[in-house]
Order: structure tokens, then C-alpha cells, then sequence
């Protein structure tokens, strides 16, 4: 945990920082933090509005998904996934259903008895900026793997997941969308 923390100060800063201030082996995350992957997270509507980076990386114990999501409606809280399609064509809906490799009940995150793609929802803060981190145990960033979460794509949806109802959480339209690919 204190490593997870550790490395969301890093992001945080490096967030903060412009382009020019570090020096990123690769990408735009300083070294110590490089991905395996990333998704660029765009409103489904027509203005196809960029909301920040979700990033994707092996850690002791399984991925840590983290970033920063801006644009958001201040104070609201939105569900976001992993869903099984690497498309986010059709206003989201390419995306198919939640990446569910283990064939679960869709639930609690923080509860493996929940779908792969199940995530924590996000809140805005007064700015609209929410930033994300969280450790996923039973996915992998290694494209060779059943279990593996490349070429998926991250649904931010319009409303909350109440991460009972199935099979999705009754979380709403879907409002941002973004394909993981290699960072
Ligand atoms: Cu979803």
C-alpha cells in the first residue's frame, strides 16, 4: 500500500509538472513510473473532449490502475470499468460488456468476487478533477494472458455503480470511452 501511495505522489507531481521540467524515458510518466499501458479517455459525444490518461501497470500482487481524469462535473461521482472490447465505436456501446474473464457476478471491487473490470467509482472534485488508484488483482497487463486487459477499453459512465445490481451496476449511459493500448 505504502508503494501504491508512493507512486501517486510521483504521478501527482508529475502531473503537475509541465513536459519540460522531467525528462520521461518514454511517453509522458517520469521513468519510475512507466506503464505497461494506457488509455486516452474521450467523451463519446460528438465534441470527443479529451479527459486525461488512465494508466496500467504490473505491480506486486497484480495491476494498479491510476490517473487523473479532468473535465468532470464538480462533486459527481461516476462509475468506471473495464469492458471487453477494444472499440469505443457506436457512443461507447463497441465496448460491449464488463471485461469479465473469471465469469463473475458483477460486484464490489474490492471483493474478487466481482468482474475484472469492475473499478472503484470516481469522484470530481470542485475543478472537475478526479484522479483514480487502484489495485486490480486478478487482471494482467500481459497481452499473451487469458486474463490480460490490452486492447480493452475504459467506460466512464454518467452515473454511479452501486456494484450490486447486474450486470453492470445500473451505472448509467456510457460518456467517455478509451482503448488501452501499450503506453
Ligand atoms: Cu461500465
Amino acid at each position: 500500500m505504502k508503494k501504491l501511495l508512493a507512486t501517486s505522489a510521483v504521478l501527482a507531481s508529475a502531473l503537475a509538472l509541465s513536459a519540460c521540467q522531467s525528462t520521461p524515458t518514454k511517453g509522458d510518466l517520469p521513468a519510475e513510473v512507466q506503464p505497461a499501458l494506457e488509455a486516452q479517455m474521450q467523451l463519446v459525444d460528438i465534441s470527443k473532449a479529451h479527459l486525461g490518461k488512465v494508466y496500467l501497470r504490473p505491480v506486486n500482487g497484480g495491476v494498479q490502475v491510476f490517473g487523473q481524469l479532468t473535465g468532470l462535473h464538480p462533486g459527481s461521482t461516476y462509475a468506471i470499468h473495464i469492458h471487453e472490447n477494444g472499440s469505443c465505436g457506436n457512443s461507447g456501446k463497441d465496448a460491449g460488456g464488463h471485461f469479465n474473464p473469471l465469469n463473475k457476478q458483477h460486484g464490489n471491487p474490492n471483493s474478487l468476487e466481482s468482474h475484472g473490470g469492475d473499478l472503484p467509482n470516481i469522484t470530481a472534485d470542485a475543478n472537475g478533477v478526479a484522479n483514480m488508484n487502484f489495485l486490480r488483482r486478478d487482471i494482467s497487463v500481459d497481452p499473451q494472458m487469458a486474463n490480460s486487459v490490452y486492447n480493452r477499453s475504459f467506460i466512464i459512465h454518467a452515473g454511479v455503480d452501486d456494484y450490486t445490481s447486474q450486470p453492470s451496476g445500473n451505472s448509467g449511459d456510457r460518456m467517455a470511452c478509451g482503448v488501452i493500448k501499450a503506453y
